[in-house]
């Protein structure tokens, strides 16, 4: 049976911390060089997983750059401790996308190192979507809840998330877990909820979660259909990892870009990559409208009052119909 979201008022939630992964991910490797073959195994598993995917150089980078922002900007970790031993102190202020982490995902997924293990992935040369959340998680922090991506991201059908570990994270520091084979009857977000419009219990079979013991450099690609949540962290380290998606470079869909114009249903954005440059997109009610909080949809009666000229936003676009306007991450 295929569900597009469900309205149980009296359903309680499905927590993550009673989710146990008693499943290991298969490393999808040895299917690179067969992109039917990989594809097949991505519509009847609803992920994809390789280990030591992105080059080391590279993934050490990444990881050196999170690291020295770990110590010197939050101070939660001592300066030059290569594994990120928490030192008690609380993480303050924290931004999944602050500025202190820009560019640090596009240097690793545009590393040339990196490039042709993205198109196979992809099935053709990819290029990043300038969406990504940074992530220094403490022990015993809060985690994800199970939640699927394509709910609260209309137009996301197209991509391929990619979700790296930047440091070793054994089940003790924890990292996502995934409810394989679930993907294919639509939305198990529960409408009569307040949003977020939680996952309700009882609808995901509960054997079906797995996870593994990530090694840095492991990518994990999640399905927009797949439930998948956290870990809990209960080692002494951060959880340092990283998420971002990739598209198609040749026809991208999803661009950061400056609103130049609005009218009550219509946009004008000048696109930051200058192959797109500037374009006008049809806006209705049915556009996944998030420009002032990522986790808040807009009203779109107020459109023209919110969206102003000067503003940046993250388009992502269907021909020349909006399909989600959001506030941009620092990539
Ligand atoms: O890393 C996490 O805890 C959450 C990542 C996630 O859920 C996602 O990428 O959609």
């Amino acid at each position: 049976m295929k569900i597009s979201a469900v309205n149980l008022p009296d359903v309680r939630d499905l927590d993550a911390r009673d989710c146990i992964p008693s499943k290991e991910f298969q490393d999808c490797t040895a299917l690179l060089d067969d992109h039917d073959a990989l594809n097949a195994f991505y519509d009847e598993n609803g992920y994809l997983f390789f280990r030591n995917a992105l080059s080391p150089e590279s993934v050490a980078r990444a990881r050196a750059e999170m690291l020295a922002i770990a110590a010197d900007h939050y101070g939660v970790i001592d300066k030059g401790d290569p594994i990120g031993r928490w030192n008690g102190k609380p993480l303050e202020n924290f931004s999944e996308d602050g500025d202190e982490f820009a560019g640090i995902s596009r240097r690793l997924i545009e590393d040339p190192s990196n490039q042709e293990f993205l198109a196979k992935v992809l099935g053709e040369p990819a290029a990043m979507v300038p969406l990504v959340q940074y992530r220094l998680y403490p022990p015993n922090g809060p985690i994800t809840p199970v939640h699927q991506d394509g709910f609260y991201s209309p137009g996301i059908e197209g991509y391929r998330p990619v979700w790296t570990a930047l440091v070793d994270c054994p089940r003790e520091v924890g990292g996502l877990m995934v409810a394989v084979g679930q993907h294919k009857r639509g939305y198990y977000h529960n409408l009569a909820k307040p949003r977020q419009f939680p996952v309700a219990e009882g609808l995901i079979d509960p054997d079906s979660w797995a996870t593994t013991d990530y090694k840095a450099g492991d990518v994990l690609v999640v399905h927009h259909c797949s439930p998948h949540a956290g870990t809990p962290n209960t080692s002494d380290r951060l959880r340092i990892t990283l998420d971002t998606r990739v598209q198609s470079a040749r026809n991208p869909k999803a661009f950061g870009a400056v609103v130049k114009a609005v009218t009550p249903t219509s946009l004008t954005v000048v696109a930051e990559d200058q192959k797109i440059g500037e374009v006008t997109l049809s806006v209705d009610e049915n556009t996944y409208i998030r420009v002032l909080d990522s986790g808040r949809r807009e009203d779109f009666s107020r459109f023209i009052e919110y969206t102003v000229p000067g503003m940046r936003i993250l388009v992502v676009r269907d021909g020349n119909y909006a399909q989600m306007l959001r506030c941009p991450t620092a990539p």
